[in-house]
């Protein structure tokens, strides 16, 4: 088809993507030779922590057209990640509660995403015949903020992650890769983070060791939500209560502000899980979990390192006696990794009596 021709197609395809609640799309032809270079250097430097699934699809990650073949451009799209009613900072000063990382309260986004993003494409399937649209998630082959910068959606803040001056940066990304040659989007120019450090200031373990750049081995959200391990001494303090995720560095980013929240009923709190007690989640069975977190992304951390999160959010909260009974409960019903957290919580609230 003549660029004439998918100039139509590439308008309707905005407009679904709205209809579809996506804040922003964009177009590309990634260029990804340079954060290549930056993401071999940082897993080298061994900032990814165990996430060795960043660098096993090798050039598959920054060669669009290796991951699908006859890939010639990337579509883009930006969807409103954190529920309207959050809480965020009455939930994180209450050291009895649980905080939940605000994307997390509702359903899994990767499928609403998903579903989505494949009506789209199976539009683009039929508009184009013959040309092939895959949809993309949270993949770990797609380098997803790069290729939304090159889409025109926003610039790479100082906290790593991705910010659209008009929607802040709370927002969850997905792509199509598609063989279809549409006009590109203009790249994003510059970055306006300005003299602001807000994110790098804030870190509570200070993860972010230079501008846009995260050492994994020390962010609170890789700990309490990619690792399985036991969770190292010296970070244990830092989670404060925060069971799953953390959203420091983006609660303070001005540019969030302007951030455009998930109106959907799909993505809101399920279960009062953005104002819950640990307690009360120190006390759910196995059984619980899977029955609470059927559909939620909190699924995905599994029973173990839920209670394993909980037992250290405990041992940084209050000495009172329901705290001390919920650690006693997970000191005697958890697996040797919760057992081994429990009893430094139990340390923890014992000598603060
Ligand atoms: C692995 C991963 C993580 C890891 C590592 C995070 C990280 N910053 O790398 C952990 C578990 C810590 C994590 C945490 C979070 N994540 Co995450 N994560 C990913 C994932 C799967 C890959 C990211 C990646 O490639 N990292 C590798 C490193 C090398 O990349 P990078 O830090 O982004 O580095 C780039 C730049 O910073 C720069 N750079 C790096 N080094 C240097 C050095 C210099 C000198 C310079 C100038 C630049 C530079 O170039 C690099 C390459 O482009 C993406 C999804 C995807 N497939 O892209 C989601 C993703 C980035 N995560 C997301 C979210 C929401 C989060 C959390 C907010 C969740 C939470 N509430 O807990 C936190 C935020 C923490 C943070 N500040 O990044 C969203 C971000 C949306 C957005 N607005 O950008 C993504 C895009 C998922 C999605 N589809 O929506 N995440
Ligand atoms: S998610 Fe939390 S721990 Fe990780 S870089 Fe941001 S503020 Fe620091
Ligand atoms: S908090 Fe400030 S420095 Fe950090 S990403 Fe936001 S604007 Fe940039």
């Amino acid at each position: 088809m003549t660029p004439a021709q998918l100039k139509p197609i590439s308008l309707e395809l905005e407009l679904r993507a709205r209809d579809e609640g996506f804040l922003a799309s964009g177009i590309s032809i990634p260029d990804l030779e340079n954060d290549a270079n930056l993401l071999n250097q940082w897993w080298k430097a061994g900032r990814g922590g165990q996430m060795s699934y960043l660098v096993k699809h090798g050039s598959k990650r920054w060669k669009t057209d290796e991951l699908v073949p006859g890939t010639q451009r990337v579509l883009s799209f930006l969807y409103p990640a954190w529920p309207v009613e959050s809480d965020s900072y009455d939930t994180l000063s209450n050291p009895d509660r649980a905080y939940i990382a605000r994307y997390a309260l509702g359903r899994d986004y990767h499928r609403i995403l998903r579903q989505r993003l494949q009506r789209l494409a199976a539009w683009l399937d039929a508009s184009v015949p013959g040309s092939t649209n895959r949809p993309f998630v949270d993949s770990a082959p797609v380098l997803e903020k790069r290729i939304a910068q090159q889409a025109g959606l926003g610039w790479i803040g100082k906290n790593t992650l991705l910010i659209h001056p008009k929607a802040g940066s709370v927002f969850f990304i997905g792509e199509i890769y598609s063989s279809i040659a549409f006009e590109p989007s203009q790249p994003f120019q510059g970055e306006h983070c300005g003299q602001c450090s807000a994110c790098i200031d804030v870190c509570p373990t200070r993860a972010l060791v230079a501008p846009q750049q995260l050492d994994a081995r020390l962010c609170l959200s890789y700990w309490s939500i990619e690792s399985k391990d036991a969770i190292p001494e010296s970070i244990r303090p830092a989670l404060g209560n925060r069971i799953f995720g953390c959203d420091d560095c983006q609660l303070v980013c001005p540019w969030n502000k302007f951030a455009q929240l998930a109106h959907q009923m799909e993505q809101q709190a399920r279960h009062q899980l953005s104002t819950i007690d640990l307690v009360t989640l120190a006390f759910w069975t196995e059984e619980d979990y899977l029955q609470k977190t059927e559909g939620s992304a909190l699924r995905r951390m599994g029973f173990e390192s839920f209670q394993r999160n909980i037992a250290v959010a405990l041992g940084n909260a209050r000495s009172s006696d329901l705290n001390l009974r919920a650690v006693n409960h997970l000191l005697h019903q958890g697996t040797p990794l919760v057992q081994e957290h429990a009893a430094w919580a139990l340390r923890r609230l014992k000598s603060s009596t």
